[in-house]
């Protein structure tokens, strides 16, 4: 019995110099485990006489709670020197700058639409929205639209399999006049307003987009004429190009909704376009069907309309060469506008 002494202090010696949790369980089963230093010194009390055995088994005892505490205290420290370790590891910089989330930013086409806009509000014209799901009386038969006109056609248009409730076909607008027709059923005149929107045709190429933005006017009043149509669309034109010198002229066309109907185009004083005439919109006369269809009498009442792309007014505003680039979504375009 007199080992008992260097059993413990072998242990804590032991003990003292372990550094690793697992490594210290092994080196308990030395002492306290089934064939274990302590565990042995036991097995030889039953050779001894009850008091020898008592004073013995009381001294194998507080050596067992010796090596046992000193085991308790050891597995503590592994475990705080642990929990220090993966703190330092895991430390906060606090002086680091906070994680934002990211600033988001206004598409090129959405900032022509408000120019625009901003440009026709300071000109007295109101601003008109509208569905962009539409029945085919407001997209194309209330503006003289015949039947037949290839634009009714499903390799032109976008048609919804629903019907709306009165059974009349839905479509996807083929441009923003359906607003103005809802604008001007609702309003008397004067009427002066502008619809800029979403609009959809089955087209895509490098020019063409199936989804893509128009602003249209339209201004009915009891005596006005052509030349305030070409008055408002020159002021537009000059202010949201910035260039008091630019030229516009009228050419004739044709559009169902408008008679006579003509091509606007423009040209810039200066700059990388600067003496070419460019196409910018189409315009008109409202054709005096859809005036009725307004329920008005066009007899009175005459009307002026233009229509434009947005697409194609940032293109020329900003030398943008490719359409796509609108619709790709890719940052290092956009940020340029942010
Ligand atoms: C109503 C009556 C008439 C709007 C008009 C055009 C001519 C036109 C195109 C230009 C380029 C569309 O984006 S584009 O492809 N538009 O040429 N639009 S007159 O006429 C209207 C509008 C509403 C009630």
């Amino acid at each position: 019995m007199t080992d008992l002494h260097d059993i413990v202090a072998e242990a804590l010696a032991a003990f003292a110099g372990i550094e690793d949790a697992d490594e210290l369980e092994r080196v308990k089963a030395r002492y306290l485990g089934k064939s274990g230093r302590l565990t042995e010194s036991l097995k030889g009390l039953g050779k001894l006489t009850p008091e020898a055995r008592r004073d013995a088994g009381a001294r194998i005892n507080a050596a067992k709670e010796a090596i046992e505490a000193a085991l308790a205290e050891r597995r503590e420290a592994i475990a705080l020197a642990r929990l220090e370790a993966k703190l330092a590891e895991e430390s906060l910089d606090v002086t680091l700058p906070g994680r934002r989330r990211g600033r988001g930013a206004i598409h090129p086409v959405v900032r022509t639409w408000q120019r625009v806009e901003a440009i026709f509000r300071s000109i007295g014209f109101d601003v008109a929205d509208g569905p962009e799901i539409e029945t085919d009386w407001y997209n194309f038969t209330a503006l003289n639209n015949p039947e037949n006109h290839p634009a009714r056609s499903m390799q032109d248009t976008f048609y919804i399999e629903d019907k709306d409730s009165t059974g009349l076909n839905l479509l996807l607008r083929t441009h923003t006049s359906p607003m103005q027709v809802r604008y001007a059923c609702q309003h008397t005149p004067p009427i002066k307003v502008i619809a800029p929107g979403r609009t959809y045709r089955v087209d895509s190429d490098a020019t063409h987009s199936p989804m893509f933005h128009q602003v249209e006017g339209l201004w009915i009043d009891e005596h006005i004429s052509f030349a305030d149509l070409k008055g408002v669309h020159t002021d537009f034109l000059r202010r949201f190009f910035e260039s008091d010198d630019l030229q516009v002229r009228f050419r004739p066309s044709f559009f169902p909704f408008t008679e006579p109907s003509a091509e606007i185009d423009m040209m810039f004083p200066s700059g990388p376009n600067k003496g070419k005439w460019l196409e910018i919109s189409g315009s008109g006369q409202v054709h005096p069907k859809v005036v009725r269809n307004f329920g008005l009498d066009p007899e009175r009442y005459i009307g002026f309309a233009f229509g434009c792309g947005l697409e194609r007014l940032t293109m020329l505003r900003y030398g943008i060469g490719d359409l796509r680039l609108f619709f790709d979504g890719d940052l290092r375009f956009l940020r340029q506008f942010a």
